[in-house]
Order: structure tokens, then C-alpha cells, then sequence
């Protein structure tokens, strides 16, 4: 498996669980020193992803990209992917569609999080699970042309009421062949310390459920501090990653706790500990 680290661009989440946010050529030299083999960015919107600076950065550093945040299209224009109104869902389908442009240049797949949006009220949840099979199948068959996955995440309950649980949405995705179309699944270990009965079993299920289900995975502590500051036995969810085969990236979107340094070198430690045990 491979380790990455999040660098945030958006002012407007200077408080969110993401390791950098000093600016990206300070972030990539600290990701590069820390030891990191990827970064994962959460930009603003594809008009402002600093495209030309990154490809510099990284060849200068040796990493690569790993994956890119959409959800600045919700939290700075309230864009989702089950808005009610058929103008908006296109307009957040647009937002993310032109995320998928740009990464897929560095080989790098989006990240379906926040702008999955949520249900109004439990009878408008079937309507919203309908909108978003329809927006994944359009964003997934577009990031296949590019060669590349989209990676939809499942959030805990206070984040939306959609698909809480890994299973649920991994029952989703099959059941509206949105598998087919090139949607996986994001581990998220935040979200999953507060839904899931048992980590390492449930990703065993997955496993079991279908080969490549999982294509990356949010390294994260139970607090979402770095991984090592909670109380998750990342070993055991290291050693089931590992007994389905999963080998992409270990990627910490977690608090800069107690300090941005201090969380990678953390992870990086955690992620040595899991291989040598
Ligand atoms: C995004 O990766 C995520 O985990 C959500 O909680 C939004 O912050
Ligand atoms: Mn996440």
C-alpha cells in the first residue's frame, strides 16, 4: 500500500481534516520530507487547481497525486449531486465533471464526498437515491474514458443520510451496476469508526462482495486525528486491507493535530508499524 497526505486550497476549510494548508509548494516540500508517496488535493474548483504548478512540484518532490476533493462545490456554492432542483444537479454534475478532467491528467481519480448532498426528509430519500445512481453513472462513465475510477464516499450519519455504512453502499453500487461504470468505494476510517459494527470484518465482506471494491481509503484515527491518536487498531485494518488485496493508497485526511508536522510523521509511523507487524 501507498501512503498520501491532504493539502487543502480552500480558504473556507481551514478548520477541515486536512493535513496542509499552506499553500501547495510548501505542502508538497512537507509531504516529500515527511516521507509521503502521494499527495491528495482539495481544490477550490477545476478553474482554480494549479495545474501547471503541480506537474512542476511534483516531479521536482517524486510524488504523485493520489486523488481530488469535490467538495468545495458544496461547501462554497451548496452544489450536490441530489438537489431536488434539476438545474442544480446539473450544474454540481458540471463542477465535478471538469474535477475529473484535471485529475485524470495526473492519472488521478475524483473523490465523491460531501456532494452527495442528502435526503430532505425520509420520503424524499428514494427520489435522492435515484438522482444519484443517474449523476454517478454519468461522472463514472466519464472518469472510465479517461481510464480512471470515481471514487464515491460513504459519510457518517451526521454528514448525510443517504448510505451511512460501506456495505449499504457497496449493495448500491452493484445493485445500480454503478460498479460497471467505474465507481468504487473510499474506506473512509473516520466515518467507519462511527457506523460500522467491525472495521477489519467489514472490509473482509467487501472483499468478498466484489474483487477492487475498494479503491482508496481515508487513513484516519477514530477522532480523525492522524492514525496512532485515537483508538483504532490500525493493524487489524491494515492486515484486512491486506487480505483482500488492496494495495492503492493509505491517504491521511486528518486534523493538523497537535501540529500539521506531527500528524504526518505520525502517519507515516503507523503505516511502517502496520507493514512490520
Ligand atoms: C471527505 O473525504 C469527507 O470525509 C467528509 O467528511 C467531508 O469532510
Ligand atoms: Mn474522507
Amino acid at each position: 500500500m501507498k501512503s498520501a497526505i491532504t493539502i487543502c486550497l480552500v480558504p473556507e476549510a481551514a478548520r477541515g481534516p486536512f493535513v496542509f494548508h499552506e499553500g501547495l509548494s510548501a505542502s508538497c516540500q512537507n509531504a516529500a520530507d515527511a516521507g509521503f508517496d502521494a499527495v491528495e488535493i482539495f481544490p477550490p474548483s477545476a478553474h482554480e487547481f494549479p495545474t501547471k504548478e503541480l506537474k512542476t512540484l511534483l516531479e521536482q518532490t517524486s510524488l504523485n497525486l493520489a486523488a481530488v476533493g469535490t467538495g468545495a462545490g458544496w461547501l462554497k456554492r451548496r452544489l450536490s449531486l441530489t438537489d431536488t432542483d434539476s438545474d442544480k444537479r446539473r450544474e454540481a454534475v458540471q463542477f465535478i465533471s471538469e474535477i475529473i478532467d484535471v485529475a485524470a491528467e495526473f492519472g488521478a481519480p475524483a473523490i465523491i464526498g460531501s456532494m452527495q448532498g442528502q435526503a430532505g426528509d425520509v420520503t424524499q430519500r428514494s427520489d435522492s437515491l435515484a438522482f444519484l445512481a443517474d449523476t454517478l453513472h454519468t461522472l463514472g462513465n466519464q472518469a472510465e474514458r479517461h481510464g480512471q475510477v470515481l471514487l464515491y464516499e460513504p459519510l457518517n450519519r451526521y454528514e448525510t443520510n443517504l448510505l451511512n455504512t460501506q456495505e449499504e453502499a457497496a449493495k448500491y453500487l452493484i445493485e445500480h451496476s454503478l460498479v460497471d461504470s467505474g465507481v468504487r468505494l473510499l474506506c473512509d476510517l473516520f466515518h467507519m469508526n462511527i457506523e460500522e459494527q467491525n472495521v477489519p470484518e467489514t472490509i473482509i465482506r467487501l472483499g468478498a462482495l466484489h474483487t477492487d471494491l475498494i479503491s482508496h481509503v481515508h487513513w484516519a484515527d477514530s477522532n480523525r486525528r492522524a492514525m496512532g491518536f485515537g483508538h483504532t487498531d490500525y493493524r487489524a485494518v491494515y492486515n484486512a486491507l491486506n487480505a483482500v488485496g488492496y494495495d492503492r493508497y493509505l491517504a491521511a485526511e486528518v486534523f493538523p493535530l497537535p501540529s500539521a508536522i506531527e500528524a504526518a510523521s505520525q502517519t507515516i509511523s503507523s503505516i511502517e508499524a502496520s507493514t512490520s507487524s
